[in-house]
């Protein structure tokens, strides 16, 4: 996220320069704009680290308004850009404008610095939902503990399922799988690979066979076998779907989870935190799982989901093996973000 934001803002400085500079620019800034540096052709004012955002005329002095609207906007696309949903950017503009606020820029003090300090403790005070720890949560409750994951079509659902009954098992926890995804063959016969694979029991019944009954078997399954954990897979739905949306209603009435996650695809972008906000308003969810953080560029609808539905990101996916499934760190999602180059 960091590293598009800067070429954004750097950008900006290139097109429009500043109007209302209060200093004239000095003699060298002048050279400077008029024969560019030979590293950074594009850059309006190289300075001696190359960094800045502002010409040396603007340091030392109150930013004018219409200078810091004008980078809040460039702020506020860059952000857009990055998959941010609307009112985490008005809430990082906020954050950045306040950090502006009445501030002189001493020479030698680096704008792009400023901004980036003042967005990086936004972006830790919106992932700072209390954490969910799993493995302590299942620890202190009552057995079987039911996961249900829910979320539309091809998000991850399944491997995550997979890759969730993985990392339980490592930490010491017995899993038994449901089968509830009852839509498609292909999508029972997927878990039924993966629990061979894995040595899990996959509780199952045929295609199109009621999803809420393979729940309630997987947890008589998990009762009598005194198994830890029962991970309920589900069908992929829109929220708009009627239907699907009274089943997984069903689903969870019938198996109580004591975990309700939602599993969003960190590449649907905006998608995602739409998506999230109507499955809590519809089931109620408890944490999110995001997958395909690998493939992610852009960063920004982690930090959505997590704004929007006020519910911690428990995991993310960041491959397709078993073990890439991480518990949420907001230090690591930090890093991330801020990250000179884009991280993939
Ligand atoms: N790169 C990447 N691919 C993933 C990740 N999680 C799932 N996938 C892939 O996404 C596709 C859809 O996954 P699936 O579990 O079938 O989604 P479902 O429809 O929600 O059950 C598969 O090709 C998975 O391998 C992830 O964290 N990273
Ligand atoms: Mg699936």
């Amino acid at each position: 996220m960091w590293a598009a934001l800067k070429a954004r803002l750097r950008r900006r400085e290139t097109e429009e320069p500043p109007p209302t500079a209060p200093e004239p620019a000095s003699p060298k800034t002048r050279a400077a704009v008029s024969t560019p540096g030979p590293r950074e052709p594009s850059r309006a004012v190289p300075s001696a680290a190359g960094e800045e955002v502002f010409s040396d005329g603007l340091l030392g002095q109150r930013l004018a308004e219409s200078t810091l609207d004008d980078l809040l906007d460039a702020l506020e696309i860059g952000l857009l850009e990055s998959d941010v949903a609307l009112p985490v950017v008005e809430r990082l503009r906020r954050d950045v404008r306040k950090e502006f606020a009445g501030r002189k820029l001493r020479r030698g003090v680096d704008a792009e610095e400023v901004i980036r300090a003042a967005l990086e403790r936004g972006v830790r005070a919106v992932l700072a939902q209390p954490p969910l720890d799993l493995a302590r949560s299942v620890r202190e409750h009552a057995r079987p503990y039911v996961i249900l994951l829910v979320g539309v079509n091809g998000t991850g659902k399944t491997t995550t399922v997979a890759k969730l009954a993985v990392w339980l098992r490592a930490a010491g926890f017995s899993v038994v799988i449901a089968a509830g995804d009852t839509y498609r063959a292909g999508a029972i016969e997927q878990l039924l690979v993966h629990g061979e694979r894995l040595g899990i029991r996959v509780i199952r019944q045929q295609e199109g066979s009621d999803p809420a009954a393979v729940g309630f078997d997987a947890i008589e399954h998990a009762k009598a076998k005194h198994v830890d954990v029962v991970l309920v897979d589900t069908a992929g739905r829109q929220h708009t779907n009627e239907n699907l949306v009274e089943e997984a209603k069903k689903i969870r009435r019938v198996t109580s989870p004591a975990l309700t996650l939602f599993v969003g695809d960190a590449l649907s972008g905006n998608d995602v935190v739409t998506q999230a906000r109507l499955f809590d308003e519809a089931i109620g969810i408890d944490g999110l799982v995001l997958t395909k953080l690998d493939a992610d560029v852009k960063g920004g609808a982690a930090l959505s989901a997590t704004f929007v539905t006020k519910k911690p990101i428990v995991f993310v996916g960041t491959g397709q093996g078993y073990s890439d499934l991480q518990p949420f760190d907001p230090e690591w999602m930090v890093r991330r973000l801020f990250a000179e180059e884009a991280a993939v």
